[in-house]
């Protein structure tokens, strides 16, 4: 059953799908109060209870024990001690009851922090809808709440191939020569990425001719070869004298203004941008279509970054800061001093003055960024998302983004931003996935290896052997890091027999995703949403259950040869490893197994069997029909 209750009069997200009468804020069955323009609801838990949701966020599975913050953040630094990532995810669960706040400026949400046994949520504002959910499992929540919000972005076929990313591949034969090394070394491989340097002076929608002179004759020649390159797209439009694009949209008024009417301008990776206001119907429809300059030249896939947006510095902020410094200036600085300017300094970029100095227009109305913060990546999605549908229908062009909010799950999917190489975040991307899943966010992945910082060949691989069973499997890694592509390093057998893996199991893989995706279903279940009765695996938060066959189960930790697993019931340990199957018997309980590093592990269920197709060095290359069945 789904209630609804409205205060206000809400700004329209289009998060939803079905219609729901509104009960008013009247019947609301939570304690709540409105002060200070807020509204702070909260209710009690029971001790054990499980409190699963937030999408993309931080920490375990089990939300419980920590603040966690709705606003859509460029932190590059996922720690545990962060409050917010990329994405605003407002679905919460608990008991039979499931919480969905359709509201696009900031929430806290402070689940047993404070008290134990408390969640209370302040909603920022005073204008917003409350979806209240009762069923009777959690797995009886999601599905009802996912058919609220409508079906899950399905990409096309390859976009569940191996896909090579870096910042950046700087030129044409960088490119070449990523494709030409994956060929060389046997790897299967389906796209390679073009990071901001492809551009000209990071202009979307430009490319770089002198480091790619025939970028067309790139894009075919890597598609005749079954290679899809897949560009990346930023949010801000650089303020450049005859630039089509940003003259367009400072003439048309399409940009994020200020209050006195001119535009917000901000510094990015171009200099000095335009945002586009992407709430803004006509300005989606604008922006949707230069995405045609890509897909002219044969581009059928794109990763939109920077969309929360990060801003690096405004104007007005810069220009504030070193009036700052200028006064200081031989001035004798103390501790004090000298801590305030470098904090004004840092304190630049994403800076909550500079966002609420911003203005959108929605129906003719000036309305304030703060205000629709979270809705600001997602509406970019729709931009690029609505173009592609209209121009070449479903299922064709790969889209993802950074920043995210409920609703853009139909039109693309996420990738978790810039993680670490770090071992820890192994399980932090385990532990997004269900709760991604639960939010709609079914296309999703981390980068594999991680992104900032030096990687080592076992850390990539045993991110790899997780990215096997992620939709997106995206090897990423940040400019100046040490180079992690699966050829450069002693082991590329091993690398092979990792993703030969990832290869064989796309028939299943694939129609699982579509299922999940025709059924408002999860791909990633926690243990505690099938085995719910069973103590150890309520508090499991290292393994997941994988469509109705599998559990999955990634190796995290360094110089490990394996790793304790918990199985809940009988189950079929599987070891994967190019074309190599081994099996093993084992009981319910827990045990130690042994995975070496060029092994994926897998658990099947007793009586279920999976299909395995014979790999293929591409997506486009496999017999999808000739498959033989890994029975548990
Ligand atoms: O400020 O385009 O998350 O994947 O490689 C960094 C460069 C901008 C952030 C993205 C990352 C990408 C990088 N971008």
């Amino acid at each position: 059953m789904i209630r609804r209750f409205t205060l206000g009069s809400p700004i329209c997200t289009d998060a939803v799908v079905l219609e729901v009468p509104s009960e008013g804020i009247e019947g609301f069955p939570f304690s709540h109060r409105i002060g200070n323009g807020e509204f702070v609801f909260s209710f009690d838990m029971e001790k054990d209870e499980i409190v699963y949701g937030l999408g993309e966020a931080i920490r375990g599975i089990n939300k419980r024990g920590w603040l966690y913050r709705s606003y859509c953040s460029d932190d590059p630094i996922h720690t545990e001690s962060k409050h917010a990532l990329y994405a605003a995810h407002n679905f919460l669960m608990h008991g039979k009851t499931g919480i969905f706040i359709d509201f696009p400026a900031e929430i806290r949400w402070d689940i047993g922090y404070s008290h134990a046994n408390e969640t209370v949520v302040t909603i920022c504002g005073t204008d917003f809808d409350i979806y209240v959910i009762t069923q009777d499992t959690p797995l009886a929540i999601v599905k009802e709440f996912r058919s609220l919000i409508g079906q899950s972005y399905v990409p096309p076929f390859w976009a569940f191939g191996f896909q090579q990313s870096r910042w950046s591949y700087h030129n044409a034969e960088a490119v070449q020569n990523v494709i030409r090394s994956y060929d060389e070394a046997n790897i299967p491989l389906d796209c390679v990425y073009l990071d901001i340097d492809y551009m000209e002076r990071y202009k979307n929608f430009t490319v770089d001719r002198e480091a790619f002179p025939d970028f067309e004759g790139l894009v075919q020649e890597a598609k005749a070869n079954n290679i899809h390159l897949i560009p990346i797209i930023d949010a801000g439009v650089r303020k450049e004298e005859g630039y089509s694009v940003y003259e367009e949209g400072r003439d048309r008024g399409y940009f994020c203004k200020l209050e006195d009417g001119s535009d917000f301008e901000g510094g990015v990776w171009p200099g000095i941008v335009g945002f586009p206001d992407f709430l803004r119907p006509e300005v989606r429809a604008w922006f949707g279509e230069k995405y045609r300059f890509l897909t002219d030249m044969g581009i059928d896939g794109f990763w939109n970054d920077m969309n929360e947006p990060a801003i690096f510095y405004s104007k007005k902020g810069l220009a504030n800061a070193l009036t700052e410094a200028q006064e200081l200036q031989g001035v004798d600085l103390d501790l004090g001093k000298f801590f305030h300017l470098k904090d004004v300094f840092m304190g630049l970029a994403n800076n909550p003055a500079d966002y609420a100095s911003m203005y959108h227009e929605i129906d003719g109305k000036k309305v304030n960024h703060q205000r629709v913060h979270n809705l600001y990546g997602a509406s970019m999605t729709r931009a690029a998302g609505e173009f592609f549908e209209k121009e070449f229908g479903k299922r064709k062009i790969l889209m993802f983004s950074r920043s995210s909010m409920i609703g853009a799950h139909r039109i693309g999917g996420i990738w978790f931003g810039d993680n670490h190489s770090w071992w820890a975040h192994i399980l932090q991307c385990l532990k997004m996935l269900p709760s991604a899943n639960m939010c709609g966010f079914l296309y999703c992945g981390a980068d594999l290896g991680g992104f900032s910082g030096d990687s080592t060949p076992d850390l990539v691989l045993r991110f790899l052997a997780l990215g096997v069973f992620t939709p997106l499997m995206r090897n990423h890694s940040a400019l100046g890091t040490r180079d992690q592509e699966c050829y450069r390093f002693d082991n590329t057998d091993d690398f092979r027999d990792v993703i030969l893996v990832r290869y064989r199991l796309l028939p299943y893989l694939y129609s699982l995703f579509v299922r999940a995706s025709e059924e408002n279903d999860l791909l990633f279940r926690p243990l505690s949403f099938d085995y719910p009765d069973d103590p150890i695996a309520r508090e499991c938060e290292t393994q997941l259950m994988l469509g109705d066959a599998c559990m999955i189960a990634p190796v995290y930790e360094q110089n490990a040869n394996g790793r304790t697993v918990y199985l809940p019931e009988d189950m079929t340990f599987v070891k994967l490893s190019g074309e190599r199957v081994v099996k093993e018997s084992l009981s319910k309980g827990l045990h130690y197994v042994e995975v070496a590093l060029n092994e994926v592990p897998l658990f099947v269920k007793k009586g279920k069997s999976i299909p395995l197709c014979k790999p293929a060095m591409r997506t486009a290359l496999l017999d999808l029909e000739a498959v033989e069945y890994l029975e548990g």
